[in-house]
């Protein structure tokens, strides 16, 4: 069922919705991450987490991915058009499109069509793209970078975490996996793995961000380990296109 209603949305070009959340650094905002969400009629909302597997399976990922580079691109822009702060947009992007070779040409033509700087989109990607193929995944991130846009590492510490992956790409940021976020100002081990990451990065002059950050007690510790781009729902939950334009008004 997910799968035939994928299908028409992708024909059609219509039911999925673009979200965006907020980063933070000492209380202004520095970025925000797109966010995809899907309300169809019957099925009522549903997951990416349960879609977007679904649409890696069967092919549709390439034409999702490229709707929410195009929606992201042409948003942040507008933004930026608007007089609003330009910051980074990041965006997710499969692990399936590494392994192919048009994911360099397809960004460029986003960012020409958008007319958005290279510097404001940055691409997430999570560790498993280095499963397979890594010497040609390492192929497209540099020509990635080459391109000049950003490169963050997603989900960090999480599942195929290496810290080869570190030391060896042209990335420009890790994203701290939210389990070791969830509760660290109880747990000092979390707190030590936090810190070796953010002491791993500095070396490397890498930004840092931590995920899921849902307190004031998770804030504060992280603000006393060191210097963190923050996301989570205590900042905001991911909101529509309406919802992070007042954000942004706000901010300015
Ligand atoms: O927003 P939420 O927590 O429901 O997202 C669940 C998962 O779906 C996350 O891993 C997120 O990275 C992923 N996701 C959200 N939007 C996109 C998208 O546009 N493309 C891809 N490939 N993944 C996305
Ligand atoms: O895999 P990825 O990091 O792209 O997934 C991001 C997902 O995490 C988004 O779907 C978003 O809804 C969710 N998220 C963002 N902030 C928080 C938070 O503070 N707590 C929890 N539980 N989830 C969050
Ligand atoms: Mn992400
Ligand atoms: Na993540």
């Amino acid at each position: 069922i997910i799968e035939n209603a994928l299908r028409q949305v992708v024909d059609c070009g219509c039911g999925f919705e673009l979200f965006y959340q907020p980063k933070v650094k000492a209380n202004r905002v520095t970025g925000m991450e797109a966010l995809l969400r899907w309300n169809h009629d019957e099925l009522g909302p549903v997951s990416p987490g349960v879609f977007i597997p679904v649409a890696e399976d069967n092919g549709l990922i390439f034409q999702i991915d490229e709707w929410a580079l195009y929606q992201a691109c042409k948003q942040n822009k507008q933004w930026q058009d608007q007089g609003l702060l330009k910051i980074p947009i990041s965006v997710n992007i499969s692990a399936k499109h590494f392994q192919q070779d048009m994911l360099v040409t397809l960004i460029e033509k986003v960012l020409t069509d958008s007319g958005l700087a290279p510097q404001y989109l940055k691409i997430e990607i999570t560790e498993s793209v280095f499963i397979k193929d890594p010497e040609h995944v390492v192929k497209v991130i540099e020509k990635l970078k080459s391109i000049g846009v950003l490169i963050s590492i997603d989900d960090f510490g999480k599942g195929y975490s290496s810290l080869n992956h570190l030391l060896e790409l042209p990335i420009d940021e890790v994203k701290i996996d939210r389990q070791f976020i969830e509760g660290i100002d109880l747990d000092p081990k979390k707190g030590l793995f936090v810190n070796s990451i953010l002491d791993i990065a500095r070396g490397l002059n890498l930004n840092l961000v931590a995920e899921g950050v849902e307190t004031e007690w998770e804030k504060a510790t992280l603000e006393e380990i060191g210097d963190f781009e923050l996301q989570g729902y205590l900042f905001s939950r991911p909101v529509d296109m309406d919802g992070m334009e007042r954000y942004l008004y706000s901010e300015i």
